[in-house]
């Protein structure tokens, strides 16, 4: 497909309230997002970066000025068919997985617009519904926090995955276990752990936690699996996960028992289906991470999770828990039971609200060919 122009926009989208992790609070969310006109239709992808390099090295300066400088005009002068072929056409260029996702699952959004079918079909998801958890930051306290808990659980959410750091672990743990002794519960520390923490860390097993997610270094697979030895919870990785090889390297040292799929860290839908397939023929479950997106990353994530080996419920949920009013129409919204219906119409299965993403726009770039 010949493309015409490539647009990329910075919006400024406030969180209806604050999400703190163990490297830091977000309020305001600066969503990057790449537009790709080609023959009459309009892909959209979501760049998946934070405000900070905290999560990840990059963040939106540096995908804005890898996009602008050397991903959009590689890709506007390559013309792919399909979005399978974008990380060899972006391939020159190292690492910036997250500015690449941008791109290339804008490229797979047209080319479901083009087929006529949903962007579940084209990636070959096979699941109609898909079961849906939260992720809950770290709050002020913990009456608080079991008040958010009660909201989510009454709303259907089907897992509570809660932020924890050192000094708030094992104490918010016996208090929500307290009150909820029979949800489906999990913690992710981001990485605020180290070694030296192993016997503390064991101290989770008597919560019956479905997993701990990226205890240790955001780069790491041999202290997790040195730590996975010693705990009877799974641990999940995230961080730690770019690609496939990682993938399989982190199931051969029996790092993690569970893998958490991020399109935007490992750089696209190409790359997610990869770990995707290499995780199903091992046995490894999965679910689709989330990164306080937009509706327009949300719609990626959902069709992501149609896959056959998503089969934990992931950190896709509705976006009134993010948004006063979303970017898409509809918005996402998840029923009582927990669950977010797939959309069957051609692309990403929600309309962009483009008058309302030209008004939140801070900034915009052309790229032509
Ligand atoms: O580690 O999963 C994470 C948000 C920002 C950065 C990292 C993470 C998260 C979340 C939020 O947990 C998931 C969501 O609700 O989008
Ligand atoms: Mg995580």
């Amino acid at each position: 497909m010949k493309i015409d122009a490539i647009y990329l926009r910075e919006l400024h989208l406030p969180l209806v309230r604050p999400f703190q992790t163990s490297f830091g609070t977000t309020r305001n969310r600066r969503i990057v997002l790449a537009e790709i006109h080609s023959e009459g239709l309009v892909g959209w992808g979501e760049c998946t970066a934070g405000e900070h390099p905290h999560f990840s090295e990059e963040s939106v300066d540096t995908c804005w000025q890898v996009i602008v400088d050397e991903l959009g005009p590689t890709l506007a002068g390559a013309s792919p068919e399909h979005g399978g072929e974008c990380p060899r056409i972006l391939a020159q260029v190292r690492g910036n997985r997250m500015a690449k996702a941008a791109l290339e699952n804008a490229i797979w959004d047209l080319e479901a617009q083009r087929k006529g079918i949903s962007l579940s079909q084209l990636l070959g998801g096979t699941r109609e519904i898909i079961p849906c958890g939260v992720s809950i930051g770290i709050q002020s306290s913990i009456p608080e926090l079991l008040d958010v808990i009660e909201r989510e659980v009454s709303a259907g959410y089907q897992r509570i995955k809660l932020k924890c750091k050192p000094g708030w672990d094992v104490n918010v743990l016996e208090r929500v276990r307290a009150k909820f002794p029979d949800i489906t519960l999990s913690v992710d520390a981001n990485s605020a752990y180290r070694l030296k923490d192993a016997d503390h860390l064991a101290t989770f097993d008597e919560f019956d936690l479905l997993m701990i997610e990226q205890p240790l270094w955001h780069d790491d697979f041999y202290y997790h699996s040195m730590l996975q030895k010693q705990l009877n919870t799974a641990i999940c990785l995230d961080e730690s996960i770019r690609n496939r090889r990682d993938a399989l390297a982190a199931i051969e040292m029996e790092s993690c028992r569970i893998i958490n799929i991020k399109l935007g860290r490992v750089g696209g839908f190409s790359e997610a289906i990869a770990v995707h397939n290499a995780t199903y023929e091992r046995g490894i479950p999965v679910w689709c991470g989330g990164m306080l997106e937009s509706g327009i990353g949300r719609s990626h994530n959902i069709a992501v999770s149609t896959l056959e080996n998503y089969v934990l419920p992931g950190d896709v949920s509705a976006s009134k828990r993010y948004w006063a009013e979303d970017i898409i129409e509809p918005e996402v919204t998840v029923s009582p039971k927990g669950e977010i219906v797939i959309p069957d119409t051609p692309g990403r299965g929600y309309e962009v609200r483009t008058d309302l993403v030209e008004r939140l726009t801070v900034r915009k770039h052309e790229i032509r060919t």
